[in-house]
């Protein structure tokens, strides 16, 4: 058929599906520089170009593998070469949405089209060879030396032909649609990215070659044996010299083995040979299934702790080199990351390998998502069309039956957001026949009933608690049988915090749920990388580019494509060091003058870890050394003496134990911290005691006052100066720049809007009255927004402490908050403190408190309470939105400095959260890119009684109350000297 790219068929001509594995039989690799040239129709550039005497001579020069959208390469008119990006035939993200009319299964006749030429000479000897191709985006015909031989859709999956090599000179032409019937499968809230991104090879094939094989290793818990048989597609020899196995393909053995684990990787390598052919296999015996309503992993309850993963790089988007895919592993297993679900479809087939080897639990994905079918509410969704039903099955074998034979995969998830469908039954059906080693997950469908896991997005964590309590609420539309069904299965979280700009918040929370019960099998954070690109603005600086920057094109996904852990270029953001403490496979903590320590691993001992302990005293070391822990079991609890420390100074005492690889590990260097327990055993309180204000007059004229060591403006009644330090302020402050979280979905989590249609973010001051008596100052005021009646009414007295002042604020919220005009019944204010201005040359902080990466109320677990010191401009995170970042929850006291200038010291009574920035928050929200921040020439100081929490409502549930600023009086202080 001719329109074969908008058909619902998932292909022609290809090979039958299967296992790929390293082997003795030569290859040859094709990836390289290939001719290119773009079209703007599925027409292509006509047929001549599959020939081999086309002259290619002048067409574009293409990397294979790229995606042609992100190479800078010469258009079809001719002149410079030049980038796509930024432009709406560049890369174009989309969320939810089709970025085609959704009128399944054709798409439209715009439809850029690359065709692709590669002349190779044909390898010598070669008996028979196969032509593999491990992605292309989104559809692909195939021509060698004019013969054609086939197509495929299935981006991220591989598809083989036969190919009848000549000697000498061959020409491989290859034509790849951007958009095709493949397209309404690939819904995938990623970035369009065409081309042929994934390697492409020549297989030789040789007489009585291993077509296929199965491994199968099951282990046994209860006999600490494995059972082996490999089933190969002709007859063929085992040898696992190891194990001292010498079996032929389909026979059985079972011997004493060591299991394999996302902890201890234990594979045992062997090879499997036929007449033609020798696989190497990597073996790893498991034993993955459902008891009693609960995930088990050889024989004991496992609990993911997971991430989501994309494939992204800032340059070459899906085309990943395995030195990325190789770090995105080690900078897993650093962050105590134990689990991987491959959202939202097979990676590279490399990256498995690489989970295999260095030990990572895998949920693989099918490469399907349908979620843009909302727009017709789900009518002539694929998964419910017999017309699509065998291009979800090819899709579903094709990843089985490459991916079955790695020990990391555990779980087969059929696909993602794809509503619900008969077709899920039949794929169902599959896995059962095909594999029965591995449970089955799907998680839209609320009936359930082809999955083996119960599993939701985004609950809160009252959801989440009631659902570990098998006590959920029943979803609609589900029968009696279905309901009962899905509350005896396990829990498995499938995507939770919602990792977009700052954030998210209450990671811990959430996990110590998840380990309250054994029904929940643990989660996946979304998600692990910003898909971010490398740009420049006109001026030639360089900017992280998102959906929003493509500014011709609709619809637009916008930023929500920065949504990672760890940012586009692989810079870990606070998130992950979050993450690190909330996934640390030990708790350690102190109870009662004793350490307690929990080793809460699946499996493997504490037998690999040194435990050493230390005291600080305000944050300056006082002492260390090793602790004396045995080696604790998994799920067991060891309680040790603490270290005796005598004779503590004055001051906050902190004891920090932290459990550290006592070798070097295949993940991490000798020393890596795997995990850490905090304590302040001892402190000792500032005296609290201040003169008592009393006998004050009303403070009139033009004068200058002075409390002590400062002294304030006559008029504007602001601190000009403390000591020798010019200085301005404060001002009382409610906003901050919103966070992504902040611009959460629905109406009760906009909090954003919300703050901008009530005037937030635009406070005008006025003073009322100021008092003065002997060694005090009070000025009483009201603050609040332009246009609206609410505000809040304030006094700030302060007092001569010492060679400093004592500000004490009290901060009362008057006017109509509630049940104001506005379709908004509540308000929250997002942070409720005191922001000054400081020369800009103070650019030096020194604090005691939670650092050294910024904190908020609900994200401060994975900061120690220590002393830092950090220049101002590495107190910012640079994310590539600007907004909020950069507080200091807890802070004890900071100081802050600058050469030649005074210091400004800062106590908090007992602790204030601080920022200090060039810009204000103004700046930072109306910044699209950081690259805009320009330095004020002042340090803007915030010194607050409480800042709200981050939370993950940019999807996902509202922030807790807990974390919420409460809108009452308020009464705090501060001392300042
Ligand atoms: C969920 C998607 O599965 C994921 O791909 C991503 O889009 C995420 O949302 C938001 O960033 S689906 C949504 C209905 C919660």
């Amino acid at each position: 058929m001719s329109d074969y790219w908008q058909s619902t068929a998932p292909g022609a001509g290809c090979r039958a599906s299967r296992a790929q594995a390293p082997g003795d039989a030569r290859t040859m690799s094709l990836n390289g520089t290939w001719r290119f040239r773009l079209s703007p129709t599925a027409a292509g550039t006509g047929t001549a170009f599959q020939t081999d005497e086309f002259d290619d001579s002048d067409w574009d020069r293409m990397p294979v593998p790229s995606h042609w959208v992100l190479e800078p390469f010469t258009p079809l008119a001719g002149g410079p070469a030049r980038s796509m990006r930024g432009t709406s035939e560049g890369p174009l993200y989309t969320n939810t949405s089709y970025p085609i009319p959704l009128d399944p299964p054709r798409v439209g006749s715009d439809n850029p089209t690359g065709d692709y030429r590669l002349a190779f000479d044909a390898p010598d000897g070669w008996a028979h060879a196969v032509l593999r191709f491990q992605g292309v985006d989104s559809c692909a015909k195939v021509w060698l030396n004019g013969a054609e031989l086939g197509w495929s859709t299935g981006s991220r999956l591989p598809f083989e032909f036969d190919a009848p090599l000549r000697p000498g000179r061959n020409v491989l032409a290859v034509r790849v649609h951007r958009w095709s019937a493949g397209t309404y499968l690939e819904d995938q809230d990623m970035w369009w990215l065409p081309g042929i991104f994934r390697d492409v090879e020549l297989l030789e094939r040789p007489a009585d070659a291993i077509d296929d094989h199965f491994v199968h290793a099951d282990y046994d818990a209860q006999t600490g044996c494995g059972t082996l048989r490999v089933d190969a597609s002709i007859a063929s020899i085992v040898e696992v010299p190891e194990l001292g196995i010498r079996m032929a393909a389909g026979e059985v053995m079972t011997i004493p083995v060591e299991p394999w684990s996302a902890h201890s990787p234990r594979l045992y390598r062997g090879t499997l040979r036929s007449p033609g052919e020798v696989i190497e296999l990597a073996i790893g015996f498991r034993r993955i299934e459902v008891v009693g309503g609960a995930l088990h992993a050889n024989g004991t309850p496992l609990t993911f702790r997971g991430v989501n993963r994309h494939e992204h790089h800032p340059d070459t988007g899906r085309t990943l080199d395995r030195e990325t895919m190789l770090r995105d592993v080690l900078l897993m297993k650093r962050a105590n990351i134990d689990a991987v679900r491959t959202s939202h479809y097979p990676p590279h087939p490399e990256f498995l390998r690489l989970c295999d080897e260095y030990g990572l639990w895998v949920v693989e994905e099918c490469d399907l998502e349908t979620h843009g079918f909302i727009f017709t509410g789900w009518e002539g969704n694929p998964p419910d069309e017999p017309a699509w039903r065998d291009a979800l099955l090819d899709r579903l074998v094709r990843t089985v039956e490459r991916d079955k034979n790695h020990p990391s995969i555990v779980i087969w998830s059929m696909a993602n957001e794809s509503g619900t469908g008969k077709t899920f039954g039949d794929m169902r059906t599959y896995l059962t026949e095909r594999d029965p080693s591995r449970p089955v997950l799907y998680e839209r469908d609320p009936s359930y009933r082809d999955s083996d896991f119960y599993s939701l997005m985004y609950p809160s964590l009252e959801e989440l608690d009631a659902i570990g309590r098998r006590d959920e609420t029943r979803p609609d539309g589900v029968t009696d049988a279905e309901d009962e069904r899905r509350r005896a299965l396990p829990f498995l979280l499938v995507e939770y915090a919602h990792a977009m700009g700052n954030g998210p918040g209450s990671l811990s929370d959430y996990w110590r749920i998840m380990t309250a019960y054994e029904r929940i099998c643990g989660g996946f954070v979304w998600e692990w990388i910003d898909h971010g690109f490398n740009a420049r603005d006109a001026h030639g600086r360089p900017y992280v580019m998102h959906g929003d920057d493509v500014a011709d094109y609709e619809p637009r996904g916008g930023r929500f494509s920065l949504h990672g852990l760890i940012f586009a270029d692989r810079t870990p953001t606070p998130g992950i060091v979050e993450l690190a403490k909330a996934y640390a496979p030990l708790q350690i903590d102190m109870v009662a003058g004793r350490v307690r320590v929990r080793n809460g691993r699946h499996d493997g001992s504490t037998a690999d870890l040194a435990f050493t302990w230390r005291v600080e005293v305000d944050g300056y070391a006082r002492g260390q050394g090793a602790l004396e822990v045995p080696a604790v079991a998994p799920g067991e609890t060891v309680v040790v003496p603490m270290p005796v420390i005598d004779q503590f100074p004055l001051g906050e005492v902190v004891l920090t134990v932290q459990a550290a690889l006592a070798a070097d590990a295949a993940w991490a260097p000798t020393g890596h911290v795997v995990a850490w327990g905090q304590a302040t055993i001892a402190t000792r309180s500032p005296s609290a005691h201040l003169a008592p204000v009393c006998g004050g007059s009303r403070v009139s004229g033009s004068a200058e006052l002075r409390v002590g060591a400062a002294r304030f403006d006559p008029h504007t009644l602001r601190l000009r100066r403390l000591g020798d330090l010019d200085l301005d302020g404060p001002w009382l402050d409610l906003y901050r720049a919103p966070t992504e979280n902040d611009h959460g979905q629905g109406d009760l989590n906009d909090i954003a809007s919300v703050w901008a249609s009530t005037g937030m973010g635009r406070m005008v001051d006025r003073i009322d009255e100021a008092e003065a008596g002997d060694g005090w100052l009070r000025v009483t005021g009201r603050t609040g927004p332009s246009a609206h009646p609410h505000g809040v009414a304030w006094s700030m007295c302060w007092r001569a402490d010492g060679d400093g002042v004592v500000l004490e604020t009290v901060a009362d919220f008057v006017g109509p908050w509630e049940n104001t005009p506005y379709r908004h019944r509540d308000i929250w204010v997002p942070r409720l403190g005191l922001l000054f201005a400081l020369p800009g040359g103070m650019d030096e902080v020194e604090w005691f408190g939670r650092g050294p990466g910024e904190t908020y109320v609900d994200s401060y677990e994975g900061s120690r309470i220590g002393r830092f010191t950090r220049r101002i401009d590495d107190l910012q995170t640079p994310y590539p939105v600007p907004q909020e970042n950069g507080n200091h929850v807890q802070t004890r006291a900071l100081q802050i400095r600058g050469a030649g200038m005074p210091t400004l010291g800062v106590q908090g009574r007992p602790t204030v959260d601080f920022t200090a920035r060039r810009w204000r928050s103004l700046d930072l929200e109306r910044a699209m890119h950081p690259v805009q921040l320009v330095d004020s020439g002042r340090v803007w100081l915030n010194l607050d009684h409480r800042q709200q929490g981050i939370g993950s409502a940019s999807v996902g549930p509202a922030l807790p109350e807990r974390y919420r600023v409460p809108r009452e009086r308020t009464t705090w202080s501060v001392r300042l000297g």
